[in-house]
């Protein structure tokens, strides 16, 4: 990459008061969306605010790539395949763990976002922890409705990263 090109990024990025979907450009990305099924009302609602973002930071809806897996711990194996399969920028992994229901919980958010930081890292192909880890539904409600629903902030993310990884390398 140019160093044009990673000026023009930063400038973008820095620009004061301006949303992110009005400045990133995803028109060049392809982006894989991996969406798990437990907790499936607030994934749900996570996978359509991710495709909703996406589409305003001009993500084609071709080139957004999607697959479901049963749960938060079968993330990492889908992440790879779409990595491998599909010549994704960027990765959102999107699941929800919810404390008080599954005495997994530590196991599966150490062993899912441990596996998904090492793949980030092995691919070079970003990847967004879009796995909601809460203590209560109320908590996960709150966390995937309305204006503060994550999947907002991990599109724009994955937009982000998509870009700094095809400007870098
Ligand atoms: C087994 C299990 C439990 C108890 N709780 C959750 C959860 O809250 N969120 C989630 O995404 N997945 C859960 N799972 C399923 C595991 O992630 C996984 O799908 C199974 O252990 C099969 O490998």
């Amino acid at each position: 990459a140019s160093p044009g090109q990673g000026g023009s990024l930063r400038v973008q990025c820095a620009k004061e008061g301006v949303r992110f979907s009005e400045t990133l450009d995803g028109t060049s990305l392809r982006v894989g969306v991996v969406r798990s099924r437990w907790n499936e009302g607030v994934t749900e609602s996570l996978l359509e605010a991710v495709k909703r973002t996406l589409k305003e930071c001009r993500v084609a809806d071709d080139n957004v790539v999607e697959v479901e897996v049963p749960g938060a711990f079968e993330l990492p194996l889908a992440a790879r395949l779409m990595i491998e399969t599909q010549r994704v920028d960027a990765v959102v992994c999107l699941g929800c763990l919810i404390k008080g229901e599954t005495s997994h919980f530590d196991l599966i958010a150490d062993k899912a976002s441990a596996a998904l930081m090492q793949l980030q890292m092995s691919t070079q192909t970003p990847i967004v922890f879009g796995i909601l880890t809460c203590t209560t539904m109320e908590q996960a409600t709150a966390r995937s409705t309305g204006a503060n629903n994550h999947g907002i902030e991990w599109a724009k993310t994955a937009v982000e990263m998509g870009t700094v990884k095809n400007v870098m390398l």
